[in-house]
């Protein structure tokens, strides 16, 4: 009785195993979730902006978030839209404590995070 049920314990295991395994293999294959996103900060103009834009596979987005990156929560910084990618020097300055003056700066776009940029802005 006992071996019967460990063993039924045990094809029910193995068969969660190969459905789980086919679940994200689908999701894996899946472009759109795929999609491996770059995201470019430019050099400060002498008005203190700075040009961001973001690439996924290589295809420029027209809109994108911005967030800093932080210990317990990110902070949402700002949206960009219409190619729009200009943004002040405070958006990107998102920490400016005495103990912590380097930026974490990140996009999101369509559910894929890019690369996160550390410099102090
Ligand atoms: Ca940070
Ligand atoms: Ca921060
Ligand atoms: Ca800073």
């Amino acid at each position: 009785m006992y071996v019967r049920k460990t063993l039924r314990r045990r094809l029910v295991a193995s068969a969660f195993a190969v459905a789980f395994g086919v679940g994200l293999s689908t999701v894996v294959a899946d472009p759109a979730a795929a999609a491996v996103c770059t995201l470019f900060i430019g050099q400060q103009t002498p008005q203190h902006f700075y040009a961001t834009s973001v690439s996924c596979d290589g295809v420029l987005q027209p809109s994108y978030s911005l967030w800093g990156e932080d210990e317990i929560f990110d902070e949402f910084r700002h949206t960009v839209i219409n190619f729009a990618g200009s943004v002040p020097r405070s958006v990107l300055n998102e920490d400016d404590s005495w103990f912590n003056r380097e930026d974490d700066i990140y996009a999101m776009v369509n559910g894929n995070k890019t690369n996160v940029i550390h410099r102090e802005f």
